[in-house]
């Protein structure tokens, strides 16, 4: 992997760092001593991520992007937001990859390599939705542990592979199985081979969607390394944390996985409102399944200046988990009154919906615009903070921009 040559490398050059920058006292480091700025890969070079985008962690990788790096309707993979619960795996061979589907409820276990997939399967595409599950976590009081997400935990690629519920079909299942749970490559912090980062899963019917894919293609191309190469599980609409990457097997349940974080306040909310900071008992907290409905304004950039008698062209996206959404309105005056927006269907079911609307101010000065969409199951994004829970999950506020006219 680059990384590991990149250390290696660094090993050997005691006068010259990466990229040719001379280490003037190189000659007076130790033997075997590795200079700070190769301990350290550069993500934006690693990982081929736009400028901009705000690492909040390193070990392991979590990169988040910002609300005007997503303004396209497909996200471009720099903008990505990069989301790890352990360390990447480090020697990845497609041609030798394999996915094993086994487990209480499948009828056999059957392995198939990435060109079984490919060959057997017919191949679809979507554009999917995924929102980290702690997505908006930072704005939450008292604090919640974990990545200080703010707003750009959130993308909608298009995902190409073939679709889970074939491959289950082909295999068997059994009629108790009531959940699947993935296995993935990935390595625990800790190094132990004995404990996964991560293996959480969805029920069947979730598992069953049309739109629920093993994807081997991203934006047209193989998958980064970063999101899951060379195959991811994809759910659209539920906490991306139930898309899991390079995916090895997946394991037919009799009952929920129990996997790595499918337990605790991992990835689980309280099943009824509580007091913020409260605690909770383990059997009051429910797991996470559809994400709620929420939007974004990814133009104008917040703290944009304007003339006034000049309208202003905002425009973004909206997403409502496994609903669609069904209206787009924005205000200038704090919510006290809301105006319609244009809103386009989805491009296939489970992606954002652009949105635009045109807006005149009235008078010089401080505005700001917010955001606020409506699911077809008519529940709106709440203008504050929703529900406390322990871990900062589903923060759907209204998005906010701030606009000077002068
Ligand atoms: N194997 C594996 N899959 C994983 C994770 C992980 O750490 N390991 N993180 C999950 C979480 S919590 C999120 S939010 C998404 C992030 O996807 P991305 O990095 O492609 O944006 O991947 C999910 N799938
Ligand atoms: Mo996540």
């Amino acid at each position: 992997m680059k990384r590991r040559k990149f250390i290696e490398s660094s090993l050997f050059t005691s006068a010259a760092l990466a990229s040719g920058v001379s280490n003037v006292y190189g000659h007076l480091m130790p033997k075997g001593y590795v200079p700070l700025l190769a301990q350290d890969p550069n993500p934006f070079e690693l990982f081929n991520l736009n400028e901009e985008m705000e690492v909040l962690n390193d070990r392991p990788w979590n990169i988040e992007s910002k609300a005007h790096l997503l303004n396209d309707a497909i996200t471009p993979n720099s903008a990505m937001f990069i989301r790890n619960n352990g360390l990447l795996p480090e020697s990845i061979d497609a041609t030798t990859w394999t996915l094993t589907v086994e487990g209480e409820s499948a009828a056999k276990t059957k392995t198939y390599t990435l060109t079984d997939l490919k060959k057997n399967f017919k191949q679809y595409s979507y554009q999917l939705t995924l929102e980290c599950g702690g997505n908006g976590r930072k704005e939450f009081y008292p604090p919640a542990k974990g990545n200080q997400w703010g707003l750009g935990a959130v993308h909608c690629a298009k995902w190409t592979g073939v679709r889970l519920k074939d491959v289950l079909e082909d295999v068997g299942i059994k009629k108790n199985a009531v959940y699947i749970g993935y296995h993935a490559a990935d390595i625990h912090l800790s190094r132990s081979p004995d404990k996964e980062p991560i293996s959480r899963g969805c029920p069947m019917h979730k598992a069953m969607e049309d739109e629920t894919l093993l994807a081997f293609k991203m934006n047209d191309e193989e998958i980064p390394i970063a999101h899951g190469y060379p195959l991811r599980l994809v759910a659209g609409g539920w906490p991306a944390s139930v898309s899991g990457k390079w995916l090895q097997t997946i394991s037919v349940r009799n009952k929920v996985h129990d996997g790595a974080k499918m337990t605790g306040t991992s990835y689980r909310v309280p099943c009824k409102p509580v007091a913020p900071g409260e605690e909770v008992a383990d059997e009051d907290m429910c797991i996470i399944e559809s994400m709620p409905v929420k939007s974004l304004i990814t133009s104008p950039k917040t703290g944009a200046m304007l003339k006034l008698g000049k309208p202003l062209k905002i425009n973004g996206h909206a997403w409502a988990g496994d609903l669609e959404v069904v209206k787009m309105e924005y205000s200038i005056d704090f919510g006290s009154t809301w105006h319609q927006c244009e809103l386009k269907a989805p491009a296939n079911r489970l992606a954002w919906q652009q949105f635009t609307a045109t807006v005149n101010f009235p008078e010089t000065g401080y505005y700001e615009v917010w955001a606020r969409a409506t699911d077809s199951n008519g529940k709106s994004q709440p203008m504050v903070l929703p529900g406390w829970n322990p871990k900062g999950y589903l923060n759907n506020a209204c998005h906010r921009i701030a606009i000077k006219v002068s």
